[in-house]
């Protein structure tokens, strides 16, 4: 059968449903990876399934979210979370190792196999060729425990990309172009498929830029062909074994074409605060910029630090700024060390951070009061930075080196000549801070080591026929999940202790917000469009589930969310017509009769008399889960 790429993968994964579009499909998964700030939770979840061993060909558990350990909760996280992988099978990635989506680029993703990831930015494995997609903790504990994941079976979006991209322009430009043009929920029940001539001219750590931040569309995933360029990398990391070829078939059919010149592309950059917010360089001007941050799992790649290195040599940063860097691995600090380009980052008075996440979810590094910075990450939700009310602007390592020098907003273009890196033809590859997965009788000897803030997990009640209450908040369009349950480095310690993490829920928007749902007895969430979008977070579900939360009802979701809130027993509606939303004000009481949720769902406003319909997109499944409760009571009866 000719097809795509999404569809040669996905036929061979489905294990239940038809691939039409729309249509719920259960996908066997073949590995999954955490990382430790949602990954407590999930293998807490994981112990309460009762699985004597994960299932799945690998999973990987990583640690790069939190690494401050500047009390014992975090050391402790970490202390459980490699005594579990080590008890139930799986690689564990040390601290300091490097940023999740980086190594399992580097070290484990394969063409052809599907990985789902308690991250939303799972999707940079498709940069090889994995159908790789981000997943709330609990989906990833069952698919750890042999379940399949479901997914609307999507709509296959071909970008074409032709051309070449020119000097100063990268990776980041490409998928700023696709977010110009698509925004922040255009990916939303699509993969984003790369085709076309100019794929061979990207990298796979270039591709997996891309991939990375296709997240920011709402898309399912996005991916790229296994090529020989995926042939070259695999063999450069000693794994040449883990190739296979995986392109389109000639006479493809795409349910919809975008097409990108490369060789038309200019930097650009998003703005203040969302990565949709997308504008040339040039078309910004000079702003002052007080801090530049470079690294994340979108750009911390070797040839993104060389790039970087290279522009910086013999150069001093500008006297306004300061610039952080946090590599993506050890890897491609050990060969940053090696060609001595460490040294010209170091000259010229870079702030050299941890292989880790750090800055990007808010782990230090905030600007200062009404700061600009400039970051190669992926995200500029307002807050997320640390700072309330400094603005964070999203660009490629380029426009942040030009920018870090000049001390202004600089399109890279005035800098000159581009500089000519040179990439290793073999990577130098150490595996010394991965720890393999035991054999089964010296893994059925690890004890799990607890700490006292790792809390048990809270079990919630099924869900009554009639579901009663008051409005505890009313929010926009594109509320995030860091709106709704925030990061940084007060609050991502308590992401395995609920009772402590739920007093945060939607701080920054409502500081009251806890106390209201507490002596409401909990109740209901009214959102605007895309609510949810974002981070792969369950605790944007489970907290608001532990204040009481039934119902959260909006114009759409965003897919990872709505999922989240299934698995924890809060119900996902959306308004039937949209007007309604403003037909409900904060403090309203309503009254939703659910019925088997298998139609629309009537809501009565009591205190404005009126009538609502609602509707919903969950499945028979879905609805079953719902009702009793959420996804752990449900799946602990289906797999014994
Ligand atoms: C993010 O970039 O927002 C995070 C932090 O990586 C999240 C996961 C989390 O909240 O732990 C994500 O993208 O899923
Ligand atoms: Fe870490 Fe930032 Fe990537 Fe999330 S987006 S995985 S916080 S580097």
């Amino acid at each position: 059968m000719a097809g795509t790429i999404t569809e040669k993968i996905l036929s061979q994964h489905i294990v239940e449903g038809k691939p039409e579009m729309g249509q719920e499909v259960a996908l066997r998964i073949d590995n999954t990876l955490t990382q430790d700030a949602t990954g407590t939770m999930a293998y807490l979840q994981f112990e309460a399934i009762g699985i004597d061993r994960v299932k799945t060909e690998f999973s990987v558990s990583f640690v790069d979210h939190n690494t401050l350990q500047s009390d014992f909760k975090n050391a402790d996280d970490h202390r459980y979370l490699q005594s579990v992988a080590q008890r139930y099978g799986l690689y564990f990635s040390k601290p300091g190792n490097g940023i999740c989506h980086q190594l399992f680029l580097e070290r484990f993703a394969k063409p052809g196999n599907t990985l789902i990831g308690s991250d939303s930015h799972t999707p940079t494995a498709g940069g090889i060729g994995s159908f790789a997609m981000g997943a709330g903790g609990l989906d990833v504990a069952c698919a750890m425990a042999g379940a399949p994941f479901r997914i609307k079976y999507p709509k296959i979006v071909g970008v074409k990309l032709t051309g070449k991209l020119n000097d100063w322009v990268s990776a980041k430009d490409v998928i700023l172009e696709v977010l110009r043009r698509i925004d922040v929920k255009g990916g939303v029940g699509k993969v984003l498929e790369y085709f076309g001539d100019g794929v061979k001219t990207l990298s796979v750590p270039d591709r997996a830029t891309i991939t990375n931040m296709g997240t920011e569309t709402g898309c399912t995933t996005s991916i790229f062909p296994s090529d020989e360029i995926t042939k070259q990398f695999l063999e450069a990391q000693e794994r040449g074994a883990d190739w296979k070829e995986l392109i389109p078939d000639a006479n493809a059919q795409y349910d919809e074409v975008i097409e990108i010149n490369l060789s038309e592309l200019e930097p650009m950059i998003a703005l203040p605060h969302s990565p949709g917010n997308v504008k040339k360089v040039k078309e910004v001007g000079m702003i002052n910029v007080d801090q530049v941050a470079m690294g994340s799992c979108t750009n911390s790649s070797l040839r993104d630090l060389k790039v970087v290195a290279q522009a910086l040599k013999g150069k001093t940063i500008a006297n306004n700024l300061h610039l952080t860097i946090s590599p993506g691995s050890r890897q491609v600090v050990e060969h940053l060390m090696e060609s001595g380009e460490m040294r010209y980052i170091v000259q010229a008075g870079a702030r050299i951070m941890e292989n880790a996440c750090g800055a990007c979810i808010g782990m230090g590094c905030a600007p200062s009061s009404a700061a600009t910075s400039v970051r190669t990450f992926n995200r500029n939700f307002k807050g997320r930075s640390g700072t309330a009310d400094a603005d964070v602007y999203l660009a490629s390592p380029e426009v942040a080196v030009a920018t870090a020098i000049t001390g202004v907003l600089t399109d890279p273009r005035e800098l000159g000549e581009y500089p000519k890196i040179e990439m290793p033809e073999k990577f130098f590859v150490n595996d010394n801070m991965t720890l393999k997965p035991l054999v089964e009788n010296e893994a059925n000897k690890i004890e799990i080591l607890r700490g006292p803030n790792i809390k048990p997990l809270p079990s919630f009640e099924p869900i009554g026929n009639v579901l009663e209450g008051n409005v505890l908040l009313k929010v926009e369009d594109n509320i995030t999940t860091d709106h709704i349950m925030p990061a940084g480095a007060k609050i991502l310690p308590l992401r395995s202790n609920i009772p402590e993490i739920s007093k945060y829920v939607f701080e920054a928007v409502d500081p009251e917000f806890y106390n209201k749902a507490k002596n409401n007895n909990g109740g209901f969430i009214i959102g605007g469009d895309n609510y949810g979008q974002g981070s792969s977070r369950e605790h944007a579900a489970l907290a608001p589930k532990y204040l009481g939360v039934k119902a959260v009802i909006t114009k759409s979701f965003a897919r990872i969310h709505l999922a989240n809130l299934v698995n924890f027993g809060i119900i996902p509606l959306t308004f039937v017509n949209s007007e309604d939303y403003d037909n409900i004000n904060e403090s309203d009481k309503l009254e939703l009769v659910i019925g088997d949720l298998t139609g629309e769902v009537t809501m009565l406003n009591k205190t404005k008399d009126k009538e609502i319909k609602l509707t919903h997109t969950l499945s028979k499944l879905d609805a079953e889960i719902l009702k009793a409760g959420g996804k752990l009571p449900w799946i602990k009866k289906t797999l014994k």
